[in-house]
């Protein structure tokens, strides 16, 4: 059989530990057969992720807080001195302050909407500029979201905001940086026990419900994102840009809950 991502190199950025959704990515591409780089969120994830990308054969793995831009300038510098041309860059990564998804969406503090915009949002703008120069033959660059960017979701707040935030930038990134052929879209997943979902309130309810009212009466695996994000990445998603993919076992379409 022919491996979808033979020949390509693919960056992630979004791998905390085994759960992440990023390291169901990473997993997917390396048994596509491309070439997988991986990069964490301070000392405090290195070793962790080092042993990740072990697994599944990383050649770099670099340190990178998106919300640095002094670490985002250093990440291109160690790739452009290595010779790295990448084909896909996989941006895999939120943040909110924990009480702004909880209390009230109108007790949201002006500093903890600009963090979350900061981090989940503008963060791809960020990212999309810096590491363009390195995809001379086009490339595609893909992020994830969720429903509470188009719907209200108890709980997910400021974090909803950011996500409409980050599904317009994909479309505006995708507009611009089309002519480079660069492809830039998103996956909206259905909710999946992650670390950034350990401690959400009555998030098992979340994933009965919707076991019990998607289409597909299942939840969200991750390895069937990695496979979205693949195709995405590979020659097949060669006609698709600026575009939101809901892989949500069918979640998104439905009108009446529990009816
Ligand atoms: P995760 O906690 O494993 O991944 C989140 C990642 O963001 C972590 O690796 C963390 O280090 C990184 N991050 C946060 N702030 C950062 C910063 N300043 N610089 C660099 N990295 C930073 O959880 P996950 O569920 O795999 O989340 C990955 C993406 O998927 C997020 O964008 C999330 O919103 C999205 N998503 C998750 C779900 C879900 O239910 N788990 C559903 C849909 C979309
Ligand atoms: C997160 C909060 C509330 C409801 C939620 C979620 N639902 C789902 C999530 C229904 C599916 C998970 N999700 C899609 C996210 O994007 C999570 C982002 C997130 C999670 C945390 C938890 C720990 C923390 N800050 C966070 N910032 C962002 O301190």
């Amino acid at each position: 059989m022919s491996q979808l991502l033979e020949g390509k190199t693919v960056l992630i950025l979004g791998v905390a530990n085994k759960w992440s959704i990023a390291y169901a990515i990473a997993e997917a591409c390396k048994r596509e057969g491309g070439k997988v780089l991986l990069t964490y969120q301070g000392e405090r994830q290195q070793r962790t992720v080092e042993d990740l990308g072990a697994d599944v054969g990383a050649s770099m793995v670099l340190n990178c807080d998106v919300t640095r831009d002094e670490e985002i300038g250093t990440l291109v510098e160690q790739l452009k001195a290595a010779g790295v041309t990448l084909d896909c860059v996989v941006h895999s990564i939120a943040f909110a302050n924990r009480e702004d998804l909880s209390r009230p969406f109108q007790q949201t503090s002006r500093a903890g909407f600009g963090l979350a915009l900061d981090v989940s949002a503008y963060s791809l703008v960020a990212v999309s500029n810096a590491l363009a120069p390195l995809m001379p033959n086009g490339g595609s660059i893909l992020t994830l979201s969720y429903l509470g960017a188009v719907r209200v979701v108890p709980n997910y707040n400021v974090m909803g905001v950011a996500k409409a935030a980050l599904e317009a930038c994909v479309r505006y990134l995708a507009n611009e940086m089309g002519a480079a052929n660069i492809r830039v879209n998103a996956i909206s997943a259905g909710p999946i026990k992650t670390a950034s979902a350990r401690g959400i309130k009555d998030f098992s309810k979340v994933l009965d419900g919707v076991a019990a009212l998607a289409p597909l009466k299942r939840v969200t695996d991750p390895a069937e994102v990695a496979d979205t994000a693949v195709f995405l990445a590979s020659h097949l998603g060669r006609g698709v840009t600026g575009n939101v993919l809901y892989v949500d076992a069918g979640f998104q379409v439905m009108g009446l809950l529990g009816a």
